[in-house]
């Protein structure tokens, strides 16, 4: 089996800053959180902006340039940036920052769907912000846009004319096969890396006969051509990624994701995951790999050849 690639996504959009006072909001956390997750051995680090004032999630390229340099200069792991920004920004806006940067990787979710965190708004809790309540409890009545047409805009810009290689967020069988679509226009090339996303209210759940469907359908689409990681989101995040890795796959981990290092518990960083997954992936009798490990595997372009 390949080395384990382990990702890791440090503040994405979905948690709010009252849900936990780890989770970073302004450069300096995030960039620092970063650097500590790559020493904790991930070799990609996932990252969203944020506004630095009150955790709002942000498309600006000034938030973005808050973590960037920090992060390049202090650690070599590879640096994925979000397209998928959050559901309530526009296409153009969810661009802005990763155009701007021109980054190794970029995320790309390959369907329009529902992307709910309503849930986490009925539970009681003393809110820092004004923002929190309301951006989570509209979730119910909002659409994350994909259409092939926007795939096709982001894998022009970002691929073809910034050289950004993708993180495929395939939350559901039907993503695969948006996915083999696209191969087919010969828009997209081996190696693919196929983030397998479980447990978000909107995709599939995470649970284990979903992904070993998710993945005999990838065998089936993509034979030798694609890798597979997995995210699940919330309590499912270490036992998903134990199987995942267990069946010769790579994992992501990160607050973006999941608040928690076990039930109840809230994890002091991102790194405090990463140590846990490692632990797991070597456990198993595998070794991570290092980020230039992964450039290899996935064919990156390298850090000199980003623009920030
Ligand atoms: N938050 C993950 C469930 C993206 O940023 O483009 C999916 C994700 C998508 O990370
Ligand atoms: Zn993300």
């Amino acid at each position: 089996m390949s080395k384990v690639i382990i990702s890791c996504a440090l503040t994405g959009s979905i948690h709010t800053p009252s849900m936990s006072p780890y989770l970073p909001v302004t450069g300096e956390d995030i960039a620092a959180q970063a650097i500590g997750a790559a020493q904790a051995g991930a070799a990609i680090l996932h990252l969203h902006a944020r506004n630095p004032v009150d955790g709002r999630p942000s498309a600006s390229p000034e938030h973005f340039m808050g973590f960037l340099p920090a992060i390049k200069a202090g650690c070599d792991a590879v640096v994925n940036l979000s397209t998928g920004g959050s559901a309530v920004m526009t296409l153009e806006d969810r661009l802005t920052g990763p155009l701007m940067a021109a980054p190794e990787m970029a995320s790309l979710n390959m369907g329009t769907m529902n992307f709910a965190l309503y849930p986490m708004a009925a539970k009681p809790r003393q809110w820092k912000f004004e923002w929190e309540e309301p951006f989570l409890r509209n979730s119910d009545d909002l659409v994350f846009r994909n259409t092939p047409r926007d795939i096709e805009g982001i894998l022009r810009q970002m691929g073809e004319e910034r050289g950004a290689r993708f993180e495929f967020e395939c939350y559901d069988l039907s993503h695969l096969h948006m996915l083999a679509h696209f191969r087919d226009r010969g828009m997209v090339k081996a190696p693919i890396f196929i983030q397998f996303v479980m447990g978000v209210l909107g995709g599939v759940a995470a649970e284990p006969e979903h992904l070993a469907h998710m993945k005999a359908t990838a065998d089936r689409l993509f034979g030798d051509d694609y890798l597979f990681s997995v995210l699940a989101a919330g309590r499912q995040q270490m036992p998903m990624a134990a199987i995942a890795a267990g069946m010769g796959g790579h994992v992501r981990v990160g607050l973006e994701d999941n608040l928690f290092i076990s039930r109840g518990i809230l994890a002091k960083s991102n790194a405090e995951q990463v140590t846990r997954v490692r632990g797991i992936v070597e456990a198993l009798g595998r070794e991570v790999a290092t980020p230039d490990e992964a450039r290899a595997m996935l064919g990156l372009k390298g850090a000199d050849k980003v623009k920030y």
